[in-house]
């Protein structure tokens, strides 16, 4: 058997950790063939609950799971890792601005970005908590690990593209690729239809109703959480970490050809995006492990207009952080 890999979950006593944790420690993220050494990562208050998951996860006897650490110590479950999924973060309360959420949840990832130079020398961190693409600029910018090892997380807006694609087709999910989702994971995220195919064709031309897509495909995407709360009562959980799963995936197995997946990385200035940020982009992973942004998309001016409002909006939210970037 292979060396386990150390997997850090941090906010591990939550409802999306408490999905993310089972899969993972079940094999499904990194193979039938790895075992899984877990290190999670809680606040002193949420450890009682954090050893009631830790027993259940012992409860299920996974073969591939070798070991679990249970921490309030971000250094200690940062220790040696290869991989962190970054979850841990207080949602938003009611009437909180996103400003308060920023300012509210960015400190932790300062604290979470420095731990994360103890981590082995591959490691590589996905963010969950929101603000999800700020969160982990802040992160990045605290450690000194390559920038190209920081994403966050826009799979979920992803997935909710494809299956609404896909309903409004009559066709299977699995008909529906190249589905990018341009910029920040908040409800000015742009889910671009115009570059979706449906069985390889353009999507506007399979579903050819310029209006659905324009206003009513591209805000039920946008307000999906939100959507989930009314009916749920809870944020999404069991799709946030579905996704996020997804998301860990699509950076270590190769892309099928000519296919793409929606994943929020450091912006090296693609498609006029500053420098630095952590923008949702088309992602392609090739066979070597490292990826790339798919670069020349068309957008017309429609679209070019949404994208320019969520690069905007970023923009604004790294100002609202700036005395926490290094
Ligand atoms: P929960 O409130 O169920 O769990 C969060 C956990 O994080 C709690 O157990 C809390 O004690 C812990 N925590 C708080 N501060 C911490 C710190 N400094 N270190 C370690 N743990 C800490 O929330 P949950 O539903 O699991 O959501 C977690 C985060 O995911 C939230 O910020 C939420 O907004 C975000 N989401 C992001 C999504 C995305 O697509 N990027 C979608 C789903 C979700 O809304």
């Amino acid at each position: 058997m292979a060396n386990p890999i150390r997997v850090a979950v941090t906010g591990a006593a939550g409802q999306i950790a408490y999905s993310i944790l089972f899969r993972v420690a079940s094999g499904q993220v990194f193979g039938q063939d790895r075992p899984v050494h877990l290190k999670m990562l809680e606040i002193t208050p949420a450890m009682k609950a954090l050893q009631g998951v830790a027993m259940e996860l012992s409860d299920c006897a996974f073969p591939l799971l070798t070991k679990m650490d249970l921490t309030d110590s971000a250094e200690e479950a940062f220790d040696g890792i290869n991989w962190v999924f970054m979850v841990g973060a207080k949602p938003r309360g009611p009437g909180m601005e996103r400003a308060d959420l920023i300012l509210g949840n960015g400190p932790i990832f300062v604290g979470q970005g420095r731990a994360l130079n103890r981590g082995a020398s591959d490691v590589r961190a996905m963010v969950v908590g929101n603000p999800c693409n700020t969160n982990c600029l802040i992160a990045m910018s605290n450690s000194d690990i390559p920038k190209d090892r920081f994403s966050a997380m826009m799979r979920l807006d992803q997935n909710r593209s494809q299956s609404l694609l896909a309903d409004k087709s009559g066709q299977p999910v699995s008909a529906v690729t190249n589905m990018a989702v341009w910029g920040n994971h908040s409800n000015n995220q742009y889910p671009d239809f115009e570059n979706a195919k449906i069985g390889g064709k353009p999507a506007p031309q399979v579903i050819n109703d310029q209006s659905w897509l324009q206003e009513t495909f591209v805000k039920t995407v946008q307000n999906r959480g939100a959507e989930v709360i009314k009916a749920r009562g809870a944020s999404s959980a069991a799709s946030a970490a579905n996704a996020a799963l997804d998301h860990v995936k699509s950076l270590i197995q190769p892309t099928p050809a000519g296919d793409w997946n929606s994943v929020a990385v450091c912006s090296d200035g693609q498609y006029g995006v500053d420098k630095g940020l952590i923008f949702g982009y088309p992602i392609q992973t090739k066979a070597d492990g490292s990826y790339g942004v798919v670069e020349g998309l068309p957008m017309s001016p429609w679209a070019k207009a949404k994208f320019d409002a969520v690069h905007e909006e970023l923009r604004k939210e790294r100002e609202v952080v700036k005395h926490l970037l290094k």
